[in-house]
């Protein structure tokens, strides 16, 4: 137990420092190949504690990934995966993304929930994730994996907080009631140019319904979300790579557009 707990420790630390360094490193499981799931959420725990005290940063909600069949398919794994929010990730859209802070960032276009109130739980269904969310928004995620060539087990992922660094939100915000938030088409595109479409059906379907996913898991380990958190969703489509001087613009019907430029 002990020995478990140490390497923790260290797994926490290093990739930690892998962030602060702005550094790639090889994945966890390299040196850890037992590693759980769960141990994996717990290292995650760790990490996201050391983070919050390091920045003075706040959790702000939290964001799910893996969760378009095509992306399980590609990892061969058949589950979700959950990570959190930090205040200090949260960009402005009329100010660029400073790409000295990142390794090898990509962006995915998502759908942000804002909760309107409190959600905890290990029966919750979609029906009861839209009726507390008090509004959807565009957004923009930056992922970032610390893991050389973004190359990873469900376990190395789930560890790095889910290769989450930055993320936008567009400032329309409306009712999921106005919407039909199941079936939201995207266009995605860099510079001017279309590099990726999809649709918020590929999100398990529906958004609302990987959030009651990772709201059950959550309760599951004694958590849940509260009244404000943002949720990002999931990506829509396959992540784009980027580097400064890029602008990216992901337009979504019936939520208009976010964008977000690189310097
Ligand atoms: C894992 C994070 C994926 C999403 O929306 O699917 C993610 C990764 O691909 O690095 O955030
Ligand atoms: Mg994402």
């Amino acid at each position: 137990m002990t020995q478990v707990k140490n390497n923790h420790k260290e797994i926490i630390d290093y990739l930690y420092c892998a962030e602060r360094d702005v550094r790639e490193v090889t994945k966890v499981t390299d040196d850890y190949p037992a590693l759980t799931v769960q141990e994996a959420y717990e290292i995650q725990d760790g990490l996201l504690e050391r983070r919050l005290q390091e920045k003075g940063a706040k959790t702000i909600g939290v964001k799910l990934g893996l969760t378009s069949k095509a992306k399980q398919k590609m990892m061969g794994v058949d589950e979700a995966i959950y990570g959190y929010l930090h205040s200090d990730m949260l960009e402005l859209e009329w100010e660029p993304v400073d790409s000295s802070e990142l390794i090898h960032p990509k962006a995915e276009p998502e759908i942000a929930f804002m909760l309107g109130e409190d959600l905890q739980g290990v029966n919750v269904t979609a029906e009861d994730v839209l009726r507390a969310t008090k509004c959807v928004a565009p957004a923009l995620e930056v992922i970032d994996s610390r893991y050389k060539d973004f190359r990873f087990t469900l376990v190395d992922v789930i560890a790095d907080n889910c290769s989450s660094i930055k993320f936008v939100v567009g400032s329309k915000w409306v009712s999921p009631e106005t919407i039909d938030v199941g079936n939201i088409g995207m266009v995605m595109s860099k510079n001017g140019k279309v590099e990726q479409t999809g649709s918020s059906a590929a999100v398990l379907g529906h958004p609302a319904t990987a959030i009651a996913w990772a709201v059950n898991e959550l309760g599951a380990r004694g958590k849940g979300l509260k009244k404000g958190d943002i949720v990002l969703s999931g990506a829509m489509s396959e992540a784009i790579a980027f580097e400064a001087g890029d602008t990216i613009v992901a337009d979504f019907d019936g939520l208009g557009t976010v964008s977000m430029s690189i310097k």
